[in-house]
């Protein structure tokens, strides 16, 4: 397996998917923040980087992948997340696409908003996600006998869909009371191996909508892109 290390910042964002897969699949790697790894702050850096934005996951200390839908692709072949037949593939590559779609309307509302603008934001971002979940219901409802959405092992769409919908639970926890199938795949990807413990340890995030941290180490620090 190559030394991988994941470098990002204070959020529940791009990130999620590949740590999900990483742990689910035992695969070791280390999980970076920006300033630490470029050892310096993120806005006196950002204009040397490649594409200029964060995750970014360094593969045996040389090759250095952009962009979170090509490290989950890369990972997804690493570990074995994805299926051999290219027709599948190209099926299961469209389900992770439409959960990407779901990053820009919910990372600034989740990890970022408060008081008056989050209010705002997230009763435009439930009505925004309905025919989304929508879709993500019928695909598992045509498959009704199955845990995942291509069968009874994830593939790395499910990865994807799952950091997303867990994410909209902090806009109203009973979200999903009108997706009994999107809910019991949330419930069945919980309980995956490597899954459950990264769930049980992973950074908190706390104070949705009026003061958004995440509780690294034990210190509650404010999420975004600045070392504080
Ligand atoms: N298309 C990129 C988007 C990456 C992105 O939006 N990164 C944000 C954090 S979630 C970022 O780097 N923000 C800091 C900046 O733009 O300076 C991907 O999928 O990786």
């Amino acid at each position: 397996m190559p030394n991988l290390r994941l470098v990002y910042f204070k959020m529940r964002a791009l990130a999620e998917a590949p740590q999900l897969m990483l742990h689910y699949s035992g695969t070791p790697y280390s999980y970076e923040m920006g300033w630490d790894y470029f050892s310096r702050p993120w806005n006196e850096v950002k204009s040397s980087v490649l594409y200029r934005q964060l995750p970014l996951l360094v593969v045996n200390e040389s090759t250095e992948i952009f962009q979170s839908g090509a490290i989950t692709r890369y990972l997804a072949e690493l570990t074995g997340l994805k299926p051999d037949d290219a027709l599948l593939l190209a099926e299961v590559d469209a389900l992770y696409e439409a959960s990407q779609e779901l990053f820009r309307p919910l990372n600034p509302t989740i990890n970022f908003a408060v008081g008056e603008e989050f209010l705002s934001m997230r009763s435009k971002l439930i009505e925004q996600l309905a025919p989304r979940f929508e879709d993500f219901e019928q695909i598992l409802e045509s498959k009704p006998t199955t845990p995942f959405f291509f069968g009874d092992n994830p593939f790395y769409c499910d990865f994807g869909v799952f950091h997303h919908v867990n994410l909209a639970l902090y806009l109203d926890e009973n979200l999903l009371d009108p997706y009994p199938f999107l809910s019991e795949f949330l419930s069945n990807f919980e309980r995956l191996d490597g899954v459950k413990e990264y769930l049980d340890s992973r950074p908190e995030l706390i104070g949705v909508g009026s003061e958004p941290q995440l509780v690294i180490d034990g210190v509650a620090k404010s999420t975004g892109i600045v070392n504080d």
